[in-house]
């Protein structure tokens, strides 16, 4: 039997465990990236471990996310990043450069090559043919210090594409056709393939909208093949010589299928406050909108600003819309104003953000009081926007734009003829932005530079045998990290203070959490299914253990978040009837005994409700490696155990 594409690049990279599905594999991962938001905890946590150099082909460290300079505590840490980078060997994407994942796609991907990223839309390089995968930043220390980064050997999901996209229809109307169909949770633990006739009529920036955005399905990651349009696009880039084809085998077999017909596709909205809630636009069009957003790892390619700029050219964003414009890259935004279609933005009245994540992360831009906005982006979370009762759509460039004209969301077919929109035959490349690594030999020249807002990773224990506290919260289904671990202009600069984040830890679900759970000492969360959905930040698991959490509880788990959960020493367990998460509530004394028997024997764990009574069977599904490293305390204790 032959093997797919997502098969064949994990096989050639295995290096611990059984190639067969659902074991648990141990990849050699060829590259990684970090952004700066989690960024200072990766370094921090290789620092740690001791590792003088880092030992991937490649390993780049972005600045994009923490870009508001409010105060002094994120130029800190780019600070900070550039000067640890500079020792270690990591080359640095100065700020300005743009958003890790546009960046790493123009600039530095390499098909059939593996990379991690602390950030969750890693897999964008899917869309060049490599497996791409988001990780918790811990993850990627180990992984920049040439350690296996694991996952369980996936299932394989062949979304098969035949005919081509009509007139004003987009790659990212294909990715909510495929949230509509799989939901937020429907790719927990596969990989999502994309192959088929209508591969070929997608540009490598179309298909790294699509694979970054199969991030919101929960997958482990998405991948396109690698083929001459790649080819192509690389040429284009200047690095023709990184090419190499890659596809299934003729005979590969997948464990399911869906196909769908690009020529039949419509523009798609995803609606308040999933981005699997989603709808044809004609369902809800004439919508009155307050603002428009374009911009995010998503939608800021070069294709999607041209496009943009056509429906721009020679109009006024409406009076009662704010529609704001953030460029991928600084290749991005040079390219679009050197062909005049920068000007022709301006002209229209939007207003001009710099290269970064922006308003995709609360990072200002936030809508009026129960402001409608229309964003490219890939995340509608509730309160992300940073307005509590903002109602964010998400859609196409392409809407987006008309719509900002319109002032109300108008489906683009409307407009009439759309022009052929091509890559040019090679891009604008000046990597002036980019800071080399210092030379091996001179590495201890370089002084890290660190400001007063970063505090050492946090300490963890080792697992006790008894787990004896209250219930400190509960929660429904679909908890996303930025439930646990909001964002936005205000908190994000306490990325490098776990105690100080801590502060903001749940207070969107509940605002007295925090100082519930620090003065109960130690406590239990319980949750619903798609526990920890959503980005990788490991401060959804470092701020909970400041706390004193020892265990979470929940229906099921969102796959980056168990491992960060893992990875900072907490207990990850998941009811065995679901329908026993209604025995707990808030405030309940809970007790369970033989933990660390449990974990080590598989025995059956039951967590004793003595509030009312009730004994609860739990399971903790852990591989041998997820079980040494909850019972040595975390991923960082037990990797310092492994060197020594
Ligand atoms: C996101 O889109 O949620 C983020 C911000 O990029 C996160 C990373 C973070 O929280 O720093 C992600 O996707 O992993
Ligand atoms: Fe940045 Fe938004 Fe992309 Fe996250 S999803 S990396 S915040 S642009």
């Amino acid at each position: 039997m032959g093997l797919t594409l997502a098969e064949k690049i994990l096989k050639a990279h295995v290096v611990d465990g059984e190639f067969k599905k659902g074991a648990e594999i141990g990849l050699r991962i060829d590259q990684t990236l970090t952004q700066d938001a989690t960024g200072t905890m990766a370094y921090l946590e290789f620092e740690a471990m001791g590792i003088p150099r880092v030992k991937t082909d490649r390993s780049v460290a972005y600045i994009d996310h923490n870009t508001l300079q409010s105060g002094f505590e994120n130029a800190d840490d780019h600070r900070f990043i550039g000067s640890v980078a500079k020792k270690h060997g990591v080359y640095f994407s100065r700020p300005g450069n743009g958003i890790c994942h546009q960046v790493h796609l123009e600039r530095f991907g390499i098909p059939g090559k593996t990379l991690i990223g602390s950030d969750s839309h890693t897999p964008t390089g899917g869309g060049l043919g490599m497996i791409a995968i988001g990780a918790g930043g811990l993850d990627v220390a180990v992984a920049m210090g040439g350690g296996a980064y694991y996952i369980t050997y996936p299932k394989i999901v062949n979304v098969k594409l035949s005919g081509k996209l009509q007139p004003w229809v987009a790659a990212k109307d294909v990715i909510l056709k495929v949230l509509q169909i799989m939901t937020v949770k429907g790719g927990v633990g596969k990989i999502i393939e994309y192959t088929g006739d209508g591969v070929a009529t997608l540009s490598v920036p179309e298909r790294a909208t699509i694979t970054n955005m199969g991030a919101e399905l929960g997958a482990t990651t998405s991948i396109f093949p690698s083929d001459e349009i790649t080819r192509s696009f690389l040429k284009a880039q200047g690095r023709e010589d990184v090419w190499s084809e890659q596809k299934a085998d003729a005979d590969a077999e997948y464990d399911e299928i869906i196909e769908i017909n690009l020529s039949e596709l419509e523009p798609m909205i995803a609606c308040p406050h999933s981005p699997d809630n989603v709808k044809p636009v004609s369902e809800i069009e004439g919508m009155k909108i307050d603002q428009v957003c374009i911009g995010s790892c998503t939608n800021s390619s070069l294709l999607d600003m041209m496009k943009v700029a056509h429906i721009l050219k020679g109009k006024t964003v409406h009076p009662d819309v704010s529609l704001a414009i953030a460029p991928g890259s600084k290749q991005v935004l040079n390219m679009i104003a050197d062909n005049g279609c920068l000007s022709n933005i301006i002209d229209a009245g939007a207003r001009i953000l710099e290269s970064a994540c922006g308003p995709c992360i609360g990072m200002g831009q936030s809508p009026n009081s129960k402001g409608v906005s229309l964003r490219t982006f890939n995340r509608n979370f509730e309160g992300r926007s940073g307005t509590k009762d903002g109602q964010i759509y998400l859609v196409s460039p392409e809407v987006a734009a008309i719509s900002a004209i319109n002032g109300y969301l108008t489906d683009p077919r409307k407009i009439g003829d759309m022009p052929e929109f091509t890559l040019p035959e090679q891009f604008d490349i000046n990597d002036n932005m980019v800071a080399l690594p210092s030379d091996e030999a001179n590495m201890n020249d370089v002084e890290v530079l660190r400001g007063p807002n970063i505090k050492p990773f946090p300490v963890t224990t080792p697992l006790d045998s008894v787990i004896d506290c209250k219930c400190s919260l509960k929660v429904g289904d679909n908890i996303t990290t930025d439930h646990i671990m909001p964002a936005g202009a205000k908190i994000l600069p306490l990325r490098s203070n776990i105690p100080a984040i801590s502060k903001y830890c749940f207070t969107v679900c509940d605002e007295n959490f925090p100082e519930r759970a620090e003065s109960l000492g130690k406590s239990i969360i319980i949750g619903g299914s798609n526990y920890g959905q959503g980005s990788s930040r490991e401060h959804a698991a470092l701020a909970p253990l400041h706390l004193g959490v020892k265990a979470v509880v929940v229906k099921s788990f969102a796959r980056i978040h168990h491992s960060n959960l893992i990875n900072a020493g907490i207990l990850p367990l998941t009811f065995k009837n679901e329908t026993d998460y209604d025995l707990v509530n808030e405030g309940d004394d809970l007790i369970i005994e033989n933990v660390i028997d449990c974990v080590k024997n598989d025995a059956q764990m039951v967590i004793k409700n003595k509030s009312n009574g009730a004994n609860i069977e739990v399971d903790c599904e852990l591989s041998g490696r997820a079980k040494d490293i909850i019972l040595s305390g975390g991923l960082l204790n037990y990797t310092k155990e492994k060197l020594n």
